[in-house]
């Protein structure tokens, strides 16, 4: 069959005729090879290869019968490039799908030689490289990122002796005692089954019906309901071990051990408003974060605490420590500062690093150990299966993100992938080949579990010691102030208000009433329910345990702006020294800033010096920010008045109780807002340099709480 004579969707053929017999210039060779390459004049450019090396001379066509041919089957580039393509995804983890990673150091601060042998622990000032993963817990791997959820903060450290991963969370207690109850609970928080949705949210009948059945979960709910489960960014939360591990000395003498790690940034979230406007205007809000300020140079750091106690402490103490719906209140044990975690340097590839790492807590050296917590113990077998599965064989730990940096010799061998192999001829143990041999075991310096007594019938028997469902979460509701304590109401009652079945809302307020009589009653005012008899309680709840601070955000917040972003909101014609004065405050409070303009082209000042917008006003809303500065010409007050997202970015940041520092002709933009009126001390006049930076100062309380009404 004759082919036709012209090459499709190309303009003209300059002159050049098709034939299946010869080879035919391709559209992008007669345009001189793709057109435009970018390529400057000079530059070495690596030749592009194949997987296995072979150059490659033509990406843009597959290898065909004639230009309008079929494609031939020889084509091993083509077949190469999209089978390689097809199998792109694996798996994404069942829970915790959505993480953002980053690379650093931990630094002893303090020896522990007294109470592990654990060599991280040992000399003040060694670095351990590490490797963090923050995250979400419910949403898939696209889901956004200020969810009301629990965040993910895994931490693996590459000691000396083998990899230390310390999965821990932001919130230090978890939904439930036994690990057997997990796949329920996941499920519950998941999309239905049936319709695939909500996604990412708890606020749903599933999630509900499931916590209502199961009181052990309202410890761990009055801590994602409160702004815990909105942080503002993974830079600015704790991260906890959760549960009670042990430490072993030299002579396996066990210390009870919790772990901690305290954000040197200071605590701060988001508001519920602000969350969901946020996950609209940047989904990517906290890796965006984290990527930023890692990039700029402003490392985000942690301090790790330790509360350590012993056996004595564990049998007097209030609860059991094997219960991880309990913690230890930090004015029982204090914490002791030992380390400092740094994050300093991005990912190089985020598939590579942070989608391939892999975090199993049954990785601990020598030295620690773990506790009888029936979390803790299930989890040691769910990790490594996991990962078995998600990447796809049992070398995962080949891959560099997951490869020790200590020296390693063990005889497992082969599987899919394997990068490594036992050498020489011995693969087995004992043996008698001498060094040749291969690697011996060593009961000096090898793992050693802690020898404890465990004695019992086989059972499944929850103990009587995890039946106080009630007093800590009481505990945890007191030790808030007074807006903390409504966000958790608003949080539940509106959370309750997705749930369609009216049993489900009335179990979950039937148990409330346990925790606190005023939140329950604020709760179902706030659903329009009538107030239901209080949840059948296996122990009543105890109203001695007094309140700790720690527990609060608030009482725990950053000291100064430093670290946090400032929006500026500009038009042309603004005072420059005011504008310079502005600039000058927020570096020297080493804090950041985007300037927001009507156009992205962006500004220019009184003085006639052009500056650069980083957001056109419909993309940066004041919800991106941490306080807000309006600066404005007579005539730019009028424009902004007159742009609908410049109006949300003023009334959004008055309603968030966010400080907002503002040029004196202003004014007028407030009025057209109708804040005129409402005016208080959050907002600053700029009118002076002093004015200035005093504003940049009281940024550091992040909010002005008091614009917030408690009724
Ligand atoms: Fe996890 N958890 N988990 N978890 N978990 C996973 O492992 C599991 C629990 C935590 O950034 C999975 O690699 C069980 C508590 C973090 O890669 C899986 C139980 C805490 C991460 C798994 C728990 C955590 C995971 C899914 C109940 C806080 C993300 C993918 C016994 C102390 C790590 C994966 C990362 C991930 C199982 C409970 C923290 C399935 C069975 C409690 C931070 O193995």
């Amino acid at each position: 069959m004759a082919a036709k004579k012209n090459i499709p969707n190309k303009p003209a053929t300059n002159g050049l005729k098709a034939d299946s017999d010869k080879i035919e210039p391709s559209y992008t060779e007669q345009q001189g090879n793709g057109g435009e390459t970018h390529q400057k004049a000079g530059e070495k450019v690596a030749t592009l290869t194949s997987a296995q090396g072979i150059p490659i001379a033509d990406n843009q066509n597959t290898l065909r019968y004639g230009a309008r041919g079929p494609a031939l089957l020889e084509d091993f580039h083509f077949r190469e490039k999209i089978f390689h393509f097809d199998h792109e995804r694996i798996p994404e983890r069942v829970v915790h799908a959505r993480g953002y990673g980053a690379h650093g150091y931990f630094e002893l601060t303090e020896s522990l030689q007294d109470i592990t042998r654990a060599a991280i622990f040992q000399n003040v000032g060694e670095r351990t490289p590490a490797f963090v993963r923050f995250s979400t817990v419910a949403g898939s791997k696209g889901s956004f990122d200020v969810a009301r959820d629990v965040r993910g903060f895994a931490v693996k450290l590459y000691t000396k002796e083998g990899n230390w991963d310390l999965v821990g969370n932001n919130i230090p207690v978890f939904f439930i005692q036994d690990a057997i109850k997990f796949p329920d609970m996941v499920h519950a928080v998941k999309p239905a089954p049936d319709r695939d949705f909500p996604q990412a949210q708890s606020a749903h009948d599933n999630f509900w019906d499931f916590i209502s059945l199961t009181p052990e979960s309202f410890h761990m709910i009055m801590w994602v309901m409160s702004d815990r489960g909105i942080p503002r960014s993974f830079r600015f939360m704790e991260g906890f071990g959760v549960h009670t591990f042990r430490f072993l000395d030299n002579n396996d003498r066990s210390t009870f051990v919790k772990f901690h790690w305290k954000p040197k940034q200071g605590l701060q979230s988001v508001v519920w408003n602000e969350a969901v406007k946020i996950n609209g205007a940047d989904p990517d809000f906290h890796r965006r974060d984290l990527w930023n300020a890692i990039t700029s140079g402003d490392f985000p750091e942690w301090e790790l605490g330790v509360q350590l106690f012993d056996e004595d402490f564990a049998e007097k103490f209030d609860f059991d420590v094997l219960d991880p719906t309990k913690l230890i209140p930090e004015e029982l044990v204090p914490i002791r500062k030992v380390g400092r975690l740094v994050l300093d340097r991005v990912v190089d590839n985020f598939f590579a690093e942070t989608e391939q790492v892999a975090f199993c807590t049954q990785n601990v050296p020598p030295g620690i150990d773990f506790s009888n917590d029936p979390l803790l113990q299930g989890r040691n077998f769910s990790y490594l299966d996991t990962q078995i599965k998600r990447l796809g064989s049992p070398n995962f730990t080949h891959i560099p993100i997951n490869a020790p940096k200590c020296p390693m010799a063990h005889f497992q061998q082969d599987g899919h992938m394997a990068m490594r192999n036992p050498v020489g001829r011995a693969n087995y143990e004992p043996n008698s080949w001498g060094a040749a041999g291969g690697p011996r075991e060593n009961p000096e310096q090898g793992f050693r579990s802690f020898a404890s007594d465990e004695t019992g019938p086989k059972r499944r028997l929850r103990p009587e010691s995890f039946a106080d469902h009630y007093s800590q979460p009481r505990q945890f509701y007191i030790s808030q102030t007074p807006i903390e304590q409504k966000h958790i109401a608003d949080a539940i009652t509106f959370e309750l208000s997705k749930v369609e079945r009216p049993d489900i809302r009335s179990r979950v307020v039937s148990h409330l009433l346990h925790i606190d009589e005023n939140l329950a009653t604020t709760v179902a005012d706030g659903l329009g329910l009538p107030l239901p008899q209080p949840a059948l309680a296996t122990q009543p709840t105890r109203t001695d345990l007094l309140p700790s601070d720690a527990l609060s955000i608030i009482k725990n917040g950053p000291k100064k702006f430093a670290g946090r972003k400032m929006g500026i909101l500009a038009t042309d014609g603004v005072d420059a020294n005011l504008f310079a004065a502005l600039i000058a405050a927020i570096k020297a409070e080493k804090a950041d800033y985007e300037v927001v303009a009507p156009k992205i082209g962006g500004i220019t000042l009184s003085d006639g010096t052009k500056v650069a917008a980083q957001q056109k006003i419909d993309g940066g809303p004041s919800v991106l920010y941490d306080a807000v500065a309006i600066l404005a010409s007579k005539e730019g007050s009028k424009e902004l008045a007159s742009i609908p997202a410049a109006k949300d970015f003023l009334s959004d940041a008055f309603t968030h109780c966010k400080f907002i520092g503002y040029s004196p002709e202003v004014c007028t933009f407030f009025k057209k807002v109708g804040l005129a009126d409402n005016m208080d001390k959050g907002c600053i006049k700029l009118d002076d340099k002093n004015a200035v930076s005093a504003f940049v100062k009281t940024c550091g309380n992040i909010r002005f709480w008091q614009r917030e009404k408690l009724d």
